[in-house]
């Protein structure tokens, strides 16, 4: 019988022996300062590799190569010539996947059926990028200036982007910063997590492989000083961020210094509305895996959940049956559907607010603490957890847990259910559950959020904006708003006669 409950027979050959370099100007590379940090796995407490810590002094020499690559070879390649290096990064990728999904699940626990469900995705993903490389337009437009001039737009790449991702989907954040980049032509010094940086660093050197110039793609493994000292470096042009409000603020400010652009993917607390029209056979699983995805570990996760009454209790049995169904347990095991949180540090987060929970008053239906998982004790599992009765002013249900926490919330009328799902600072994401076009209609367009499924919940695609209202952030990922953000325009005027 396989054993799951240690790495090392699970490790990618591309681990060698656990010491991982920055990647700069095409190079592995030490930090200069010669320091190190451990990434450690967050199913089975092991050391899975030592990655290099960059100081500020890392960062300036990675953002020194990405500006020579943006002004040198990077700046004449073709569009033409940027599409084939990212449709050859996609065949790289696609051959690798399952490593790289390794390498997140070996980080940060997220059951490996899942990392590697994300294959189809990904792969999606990247061929629009090299779609979009293509389909860069600028305009022509008219003008009364007195004399005949002709006036048109060149969409111009911005620059040197400095990018800081979480822990929580490390490998599908990297392509989804480093995609726009290779499409528009622009140069990227990439800071991951410090919880889970290996999939990035391979997905860099992976641009290489398909023929990215050295200095397009640098990373720099490091702490959240890393990043500030990139938010702040004042020869980068674009921020673009995914990660707490708290840390997003910082980096908004250090980058207003220089009035770089910037984008922001933040946190939320995103309402899922059951009418009792609603199909329930759908709604529950859909809903429930809308909370305990990733172990809560989403920033659209669907947590605040409102039921109309006349089906308020029947939903919230079934949901909490749902929840003790999931298999809980060793991400490494291919059975595995929520595994551990990614952290101590975040475990103890979450495990605050389920005592909170339960101070305040909510009901706990089912779960509430942690687990064992595959004869572990140590280990940081938490139990999908259903919180119902719950008010709109407890804590669980204004704050982002980052937990499997749901919480349900029966509720009466149309007007009050949109009123208090629109009463939090938050805005990415909502849910719709109804039988009634009407009604689904008018609640998307009366929910203040970035992204609104109706009878579904968390569809992602490179082609459709995802991103935030109100204090979930602001920008777009997906759509052309994903490729514009790495654009800027330049308005260009010709004498003609
Ligand atoms: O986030 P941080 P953390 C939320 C979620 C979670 C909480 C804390 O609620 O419980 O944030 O997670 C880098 N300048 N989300 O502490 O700090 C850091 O090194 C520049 C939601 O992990 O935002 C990492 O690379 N960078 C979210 C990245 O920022 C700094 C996903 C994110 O870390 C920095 C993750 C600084 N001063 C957490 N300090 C989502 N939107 O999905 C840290 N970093």
């Amino acid at each position: 019988m396989t054993d799951y409950s240690s790495i090392s027979a699970f490790r990618p050959a591309w681990l060698g022996d656990g010491r991982k370099k920055l990647l700069i100007n095409g190079e592995a590379v030490d930090a200069l300062s010669g320091e190190t940090f451990n990434s450690i796995s967050a199913s089975t407490g092991e050391l899975v590799a030592q990655l290099a810590l960059a100081g500020g002094d890392d960062v300036d020499r990675a953002v020194k190569a990405a500006r020579a690559a943006f002004e040198g070879p990077w700046s004449r390649f073709k569009p033409a010539e940027r599409q084939t290096v990212i449709l050859k990064l996609a065949e790289l990728v696609d051959a690798e996947c399952d490593d790289l999904a390794m390498l997140d699940t070996l980080e940060m626990g997220r059951p490996i059926t899942a990392s590697r469900g994300l294959r189809g995705m990904l792969k999606r993903s990247l061929h629009h990028f090299a779609g979009a490389a293509t389909a860069i337009y600028g305009q022509t437009m008219g003008n009364s200036f007195p004399v005949d001039l002709l006036s048109y737009t060149l969409r111009e790449p911005i620059g040197v982007v400095g990018a800081i991702i979480p822990w929580n989907g490390p490998l599908f954040s990297a392509a989804w910063k480093i995609g726009p980049v290779l499409a528009t032509g622009c140069t990227i010094v990439l800071k991951p997590a410090e919880d889970a940086g290996l999939s990035a660093l391979r997905f860099a050197e992976l641009c290489h492989e398909a023929g990215v110039p050295p200095g397009v793609v640098n990373v720099v493994t490091g702490a959240g000083a890393t990043g500030a000292a990139l938010s702040a470096h004042p020869d980068v042009d674009k921020v673009a961020f995914t990660g707490s409000g708290p840390t997003g603020a910082r980096i908004v400010e250090a980058s207003a210094r220089t009035f770089k652009k910037v984008t922001m993917e933040l946190g939320g607390k995103s309402p899922n509305i059951i009418f009792a029209d609603a199909n329930l056979d759908a709604a529950i699983p859909a809903s429930a895996m809308g909370v305990f995805n990733n172990s809560g570990q989403v920033c659209a996760a669907g947590t605040r959940i409102y039921v109309e009454r006349p089906v308020y209790e029947e939903f919230v049995g079934r949901f909490a049956a749902f929840a003790d169904g999931l298999k809980v347990g060793l991400s490494l095991d291919p059975a595995t559907q929520i595994g551990p949180i990614v952290s101590g540090k975040q475990f103890d987060r979450v495990s605050d607010y389920l005592a909170l929970g339960a101070q305040q008053g909510a009901r706990l239906i089912t779960g509430g603490g942690r687990v064992t998982a595959g004869g572990l004790d140590k280990g940081y599992w938490v139990a999908p957890t259903v919180f119902a009765d719950v008010r709109d002013d407890m804590r669980i249900a204004c704050e982002e847990i980052f937990g499997p926490v749901a919480s349900i919330m029966p509720f009466d009328t149309f007007d009050e259910v949109i009123a208090r799902a629109n009463a939090t600072r938050f805005g990415l994401a909502g849910g719709v559950w109804t039988k009634d076009i009407d009604k689904a209609m008018s609640a998307v367009k009366r929910i203040r959020a970035g992204s609104v499924w109706v009878n579904h919940y968390f569809a992602m695609d490179p082609a459709v904006p995802f991103g935030g209202y109100k204090m979930s952030g602001f920008g777009r990922e997906g759509g052309h708003e994903h490729i514009d953000a790495y654009l800027q325009t330049k308005g260009v005027w010709i004498k003609t006669n």
